[in-house]
C-alpha cells in the first residue's frame, strides 16, 4: 500500500467515529430553519451539506483544509525550478490534511505517472466527435467512456463490504486524475493547433507535463499548477462539486459522477464564466479598436451589460462577499508577469468600475470580482485564445476536490442524498399561516 492511502486509511479510522457519535448522539439537533426564499431560491444558505476537505468563509475566503491560498501555495513542496507547488502534493493534502513533504509528494507524483496512460479508445471516441463540439463535451465525453475501466464497479460486483468501498474509489480517483491532463492537452491540440499531438513526458509531474503536452514554454507549467490548484475545490455546495457529491451518493462510480460534475461546470453561471469574461472583454475591445476605454467608458459598457438584462460575467458569487482570493492571487501573478498586457489592462479597469456600478444597480448581494474575472488573461497571454477552452482546465482542477471529496463520502458512509419537495400550494398555505 502506498504511504499516501496508508495515511488516509489511518485518518478514516480515527475520523468515522467523530461521523457516527454525531449522527447517534445528536442526529436531531437543528443546524438551522429553511425559509420559502431559500426553498425556490436554490437553497442558498441553507447548512445541509458536510465537507472536511475545503470551507468557503463568505469574507475570507477558501480554505482548503484550513490553509488560505497563500498559506497552500506557500508550504505545499515546489517543484525544483519552480515558484508553484506540485498539484500531486494538493492531492495528498485535500486527501490527507496533511501537508507532505517533498518525498511523500515525489512519491504521488510517481504514482501518477503510473496510472496516466489514456486508453485508445479515449482518442478515437474524441476523433469521431464532429471538430466544432465544445471542449466541455468532449472533457465529459471522455470521462464517461473509461467507466468501463471503474475498480469500484468491479469490486461492489464481486461483493465487497460497505466499510471498503473508499478503497477502490480511491483507486479509480487516482486513475482518472492522472489521466486528465493528458485528455485536456488532447482536445486542445485536437480542436485548436491542426491536430499536432504531443505525447506525454514520462519525467514531467502533473503541471509540467500539461503545459508541455499543450505545447506552450515556461512559466505556462507554473501557470498551470497554479490554476489546477486554485479551482480544485470551493466547499461542496457549488453546483459542480454538489452535482459530484450528489451523482456518487447513488454509488455511481467516480467517472459518471466526474463526467456529471463537469456538465454542471459548464454553465455560464458557474465555471463557464471565465470564457464569458473573455467574450465580453473581447467585445469591448472590438468596439474600442483595441485602446484600453477609460473608466467613463467602460462603465457605460458595463451599464449598457445590465441594462440589456444580462450578467457582468466574472462578478458576485452566491457565498462569497469579497473579492475573490483566487481572484486576487491571479492578479497577483499578472501583476508579476503581464502588468502591460492590453487584456490584464481591460481587467484592471473593470476591478474598478464594476463595483460600485453593481452596488447603485442594488441587486448583486456580491459586487466583487470572482475567480473568472481574472483567470482567462493569463490563458490568453500565454498562447491559449480560445477562450472555449478555459472551462475545461477549471474541470481538470476541480475533478480534483471532488475526487476527495467522493473518497471520504465513501469512507464515512454518507447515505444517497435525497432532500424533500414540497409543492406551491404547501408555500401558499404556509405562508398563509403566518
Ligand atoms: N451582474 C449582474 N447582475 C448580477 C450579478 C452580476 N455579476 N451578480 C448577481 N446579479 C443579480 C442576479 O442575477 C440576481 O438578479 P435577479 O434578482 O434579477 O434574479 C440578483 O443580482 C441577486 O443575485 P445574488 O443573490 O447576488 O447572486 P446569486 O447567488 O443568485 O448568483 C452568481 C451568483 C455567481 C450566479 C451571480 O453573481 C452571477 O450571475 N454572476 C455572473 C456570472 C459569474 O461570474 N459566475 C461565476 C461565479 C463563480 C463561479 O462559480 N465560478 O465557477
Amino acid at each position: 500500500m502506498s504511504r499516501l492511502k496508508e495515511k488516509l486509511r489511518q485518518k478514516i479510522e480515527a475520523w468515522r467515529p467523530r461521523t457516527a457519535k454525531l449522527v447517534k448522539e445528536h442526529g436531531d439537533v437543528k443546524l438551522g430553519d429553511v425559509t420559502i426564499g431559500q426553498a425556490i431560491g436554490g437553497a442558498r444558505g441553507v447548512k445541509c451539506l458536510v465537507t472536511d476537505i475545503s470551507y468557503l468563509d463568505p469574507l475570507e475566503g477558501i480554505r482548503f483544509r484550513g490553509y488560505t491560498i497563500p498559506e497552500t501555495l506557500e508550504r505545499l513542496p515546489k517543484v525544483p525550478g519552480s515558484e508553484m507547488p506540485y498539484v500531486e502534493g494538493h492531492v495528498y493534502l485535500l486527501l490527507t490534511g496533511d501537508i507532505p513533504t517533498m518525498d511523500e509528494v515525489v512519491e504521488v507524483a510517481e504514482e501518477f505517472k503510473k496510472r496516466k496512460a489514456v486508453p485508445q479508445y479515449v482518442f478515437d471516441i474524441l476523433r469521431a466527435m464532429p471538430r466544432d463540439t465544445h471542449p466541455m463535451t468532449m472533457l465529459s465525453a471522455a470521462i464517461l467512456a473509461m467507466q468501463r475501466e471503474s475498480v469500484f464497479v468491479q469490486k461492489y460486483n464481486a461483493g465487497i463490504s460497505k466499510m471498503d468501498y473508499w478503497d477502490p474509489t480511491y483507486e479509480e480517483a487516482l486513475d482518472l486524475l492522472a489521466k486528465l491532463p493528458q485528455i485536456a492537452a488532447y482536445i486542445f491540440r485536437m480542436k485548436y493547433r491542426s491536430d499536432t499531438i504531443i505525447p506525454p513526458d514520462p519525467n514531467l509531474d502533473m503541471g509540467g507535463n500539461f503545459a508541455h503536452m499543450m505545447g506552450i514554454g515556461k512559466p505556462y507549467d507554473d501557470v498551470s499548477r497554479l490554476y489546477f490548484i486554485l479551482h480544485s475545490d470551493h466547499e461542496s455546495g457549488n453546483v459542480s462539486a454538489h452535482t459530484g457529491h450528489l451523482i456518487a451518493s447513488a454509488l455511481s462510480d467516480i467517472y459518471y459522477s466526474l463526467s456529471g460534475m463537469i456538465n454542471g461546470l459548464a454553465g455560464p453561471l458557474h465555471g463557464l464564466a471565465n470564457q464569458e469574461v473573455l467574450r465580453w472583454i473581447q467585445g469591448v475591445m472590438d468596439k474600442m479598436g483595441g485602446k484600453v476605454p477609460t473608466d467613463e467608458e467602460m462603465k457605460k459598457f458595463v451599464w449598457d451589460t445590465l441594462q440589456s438584462g444580462q450578467v457582468v460575467p466574472g462578478f458576485g458569487h452566491a457565498v462569497l462577499r469579497k473579492t475573490d482570493p483566487r481572484y486576487m492571487a491571479q492578479r497577483e501573478f499578472c501583476l508579476k508577469h503581464l502588468p502591460d498586457d492590453l487584456i490584464f489592462k481591460y481587467v484592471d479597469v473593470l476591478f474598478r468600475v464594476v463595483p460600485p456600478i453593481l452596488e447603485q444597480q442594488g441587486k448583486a448581494k456580491n459586487p466583487w470580482p470572482n475567480v473568472d474575472a481574472q483567470s482567462g488573461v493569463i490563458q490568453w497571454y500565454y498562447g491559449v485564445k480560445e477562450y472555449d477552452f478555459y472551462t475545461v482546465l477549471f474541470g481538470v482542477g476541480r475533478a480534483i476536490g471532488v475526487a476527495a471529496n467522493i473518497v471520504w463520502d465513501r469512507a464515512l458512509g454518507y447515505p444517497i442524498e435525497r432532500p424533500k419537495s414540497v409543492t406551491t400550494a404547501m408555500l401558499e398555505e404556509v405562508a398563509a399561516k403566518k
